[in-house]
């Protein structure tokens, strides 16, 4: 590939220590939890594109609408030389927005995936001969130094990914993204609105089990990973609505009373009966939440474009 970079800032070992650290301070805390950026190993990435093309999970489609009525405004708005994205994993929404920028120089994609990175970029260039690609293989979740390109330049953040993260994670990350930006340069952000619950709770627990599988993949990771011996039938899937905190909470709760042994880290965690682990949050927000999450990292919302169906928001903000 020609105009292909990528440069490494994570290390497997690195990986392999903050799971050890996490699955050990999650796992011995009360109520339990993980992190949700472990169920993303090859099956989980792959479980995920899964829940993307299920009837009940509604975002990813809602957003692509979205991306594709306004990719030419994002566009001129911009004026962007350079496009980061930030977990751009397949890169597959974002080949709208690249094809709506004739005068694009530069695309950093940044993902823990490196053939994920690898995958997209051949894609891309094949598509667009001209393009520089520089790929970042990164946690997005910690600061970044963006390779030198022109601007300006528009940082994208797609999915409702966002909602992954607690509040004070949240500010902490978009104070990293303002940090990133200069003057003139801009951020595309995709959030989940807050709906009705029903229609929530079912985009979380699909009918076929997709993503109770996805959900459960998590502790197939630490299996393999840190040699534990959880099996995966001894826990249920659940998803709730938390309608004070408005985010969906994904759980795995025991359907007995058991102890699962984590052999790297010379660990035995007890299990009462139907006690849980919450493995993800994903919040959903309002317009006003959202402005004033990105006035608070110094960020103002210059655009908010909605679906028609008005489930899911894109935000262009300016430093
Ligand atoms: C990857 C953050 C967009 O929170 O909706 C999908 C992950 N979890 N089904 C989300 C997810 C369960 C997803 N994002």
């Amino acid at each position: 590939m020609n105009d292909f970079q990528l440069t490494r800032t994570l290390d497997e070992h690195a990986a392999e220590t903050a799971l050890r650290t996490d699955v050990l301070h999650g796992l011995t805390h009360t109520p339990k939890i993980l992190p949700p950026k472990w169920f993303y190993d090859a099956r989980g990435s792959e479980l995920f594109e899964e829940i993307t093309r299920l009837s009940e999970y509604y975002p990813t489609r809602a957003e692509r609408e979205i991306l594709l009525e306004r990719a030419r405004e994002i566009a001129t708005e911009s004026g962007a030389r350079t496009l980061v994205e930030l977990g751009s994993g397949s890169s597959e929404k974002t080949r709208h927005l690249i094809e709506a920028m004739p005068a694009l120089d530069t695309y950093v994609p940044v993902d823990v995936s490196e053939s994920a990175l690898r995958g997209a970029a051949e894609t891309l260039l094949a598509e667009h001969p001209g393009l520089r690609v520089h790929a970042l293989l990164a946690d997005f979740t910690r600061a970044l130094r963006l390779p030198e390109s022109p601007g300006p330049r528009l940082v994208v953040f797609l999915g409702g990914t966002i909602g992954n993260l607690l509040p004070p994670e949240r500010a902490v990350f978009l104070a990293s993204v303002r940090a990133m930006l200069s003057p003139g340069d801009a951020l595309l952000m995709g959030t989940d609105l807050v709906k009705d619950e029903a229609v929530l709770v079912s985009a979380y627990d699909d009918a076929r089990g997709v993503t109770a599988e996805f959900n459960k993949n998590v502790l197939a990771v630490i299996n393999r990973e840190l040699g534990a011996d959880f099996h995966t039938a001894d826990f249920a899937h659940v998803a709730v609505w938390n309608k004070e905190r408005e985010w969906i909470e994904m759980r795995l709760r025991a359907r007995s009373e058991l102890v699962v042994k984590i052999r790297a880290l010379d660990l035995l965690v007890p299990f009462a009966a139907g006690e849980e682990i919450l493995t993800e949050i994903s919040a959903k927000f309002r317009q006003e939440g959202v402005r004033a999450e990105l006035a608070a990292a110094g960020l103002e919302l210059t655009q908010w474009w909605t679906d028609a169906a008005g489930r899911f928001a894109l935000s262009l903000s300016v430093a």
